[in-house]
């Protein structure tokens, strides 16, 4: 993997039906990320925070909340990432709401198609996040990403990284899905989009979740891992914005992040919807930066 680390601020909830992810990525750096990394050998490049405009609170327009505002923030990431994967390093968004991982994800698909690499996107969210505009039942856009990302969307969002669409829906795997809205869930189907859910977790375990939704990745992959911090189990992790019970343990995340880590082939890692106003005691935070670190190769097991 590759050892040299950028963090990318993004300090906004221009997406999020509740405030406060604007708040994430102070959070994470309270919590000590840069250490953490640090202390597993990784330099990293704290290039501190994007600016974009404020949060203006609005009903949807055209079933969008803040679609000028969200393209702002979006495009100024996406020119982020970019730049980071260009100068061969490994970019660390933290977020900020999830409507973010359009700008990280489309910078990281053309990087791919810069270089000839295979994109495996790994979606880790107790939601599908693949709204359209017809479909949402909020119009908040951090809902809709995945469609955006392959080409549902408003033009000013799926063209950001100059390719339509940005990735195909069989580049994805989503992980502890489970609230997906009626439409929503329709269309995941119609665009055969793989999903395991938290019955398929339940039933099959983690570990055979994780197995399918890393196969046949191989050296010539890049890995993008956008982690939701919703996925978690509100037991560990309350401080989000939209909390949904039976979600993955301490134990079964750990495991999920470990099996990632085994790859080697990690690129690219996101960390939305973290929200300290909601929070306690920053302990999300902690939990999210705890499981980062079994993401760049923390293992609690006795194995050499
Ligand atoms: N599906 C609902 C909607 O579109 C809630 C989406 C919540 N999304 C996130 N990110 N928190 O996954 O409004
Ligand atoms: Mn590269
Ligand atoms: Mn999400
Ligand atoms: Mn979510």
């Amino acid at each position: 993997m590759n050892h040299k680390i950028s963090l990318i601020g993004a300090p906004t909830d221009i997406g999020a039906g509740s405030r406060g992810a604007s708040m994430g990525p102070e959070a994470l750096r309270v919590a000590n990320i840069t250490s953490v990394l640090q202390s597993h050998g990784l330099e990293v490049l704290d290039k501190g925070n994007l600016s974009g405009p404020s949060n203006p609170w609005q009903p949807p327009v055209n079933g969008y909340r803040h679609l000028p505002e969200v393209t702002a923030w979006n495009r100024s990431l996406h020119d982020a990432v970019y730049a980071e994967l260009q100068d061969g390093r490994l970019p660390i968004v933290l977020g900020g709401d999830h409507c973010l991982g359009i700008g990280s994800i489309s910078a990281v698909a053309r990087h791919c198609r810069d270089t000839g690499k295979k994109l495996r996107v790994l979606w880790l969210d107790a939601h599908a996040d693949f709204n359209t505009n017809t479909l949402t039942p909020s119009g908040n856009i951090h809902g809709m990403p995945v469609a955006c990302l392959c080409g549902f969307g408003p033009l000013e969002l799926i063209e950001i990284g100059g390719q339509v669409p940005a990735i195909s829906p069989k580049w994805v795997r989503q992980i502890g899905i489970r609230s997906v809205d009626e439409g929503e869930k329709r269309f995941v189907h119609e665009q055969d989009l793989e999903v395991f859910d938290m019955r398929y977790i339940d039933e099959m375990g983690m570990r055979a979740a994780m197995e399918l939704a890393l196969a046949l990745i191989d050296s010539n992959t890049h890995l993008h891992v956008s982690f939701d911090v919703d996925f978690l189990d509100p037991d560990i992790a309350p401080g989000v914005g939209t909390t949904v019970r039976g979600g993955p343990t301490y134990r079964e995340a750990q495991l999920c992040m470990e099996m990632i880590a085994d790859t080697g082939r990690m690129a690219s890692l996101d960390v939305f919807e973290l929200n300290p106003a909601l929070d306690e005691r920053n302990r999300t935070a902690e939990v999210a930066v705890d499981l980062i670190e079994s993401l760049f190769g923390k293992s609690t097991l006795m194995r050499k």
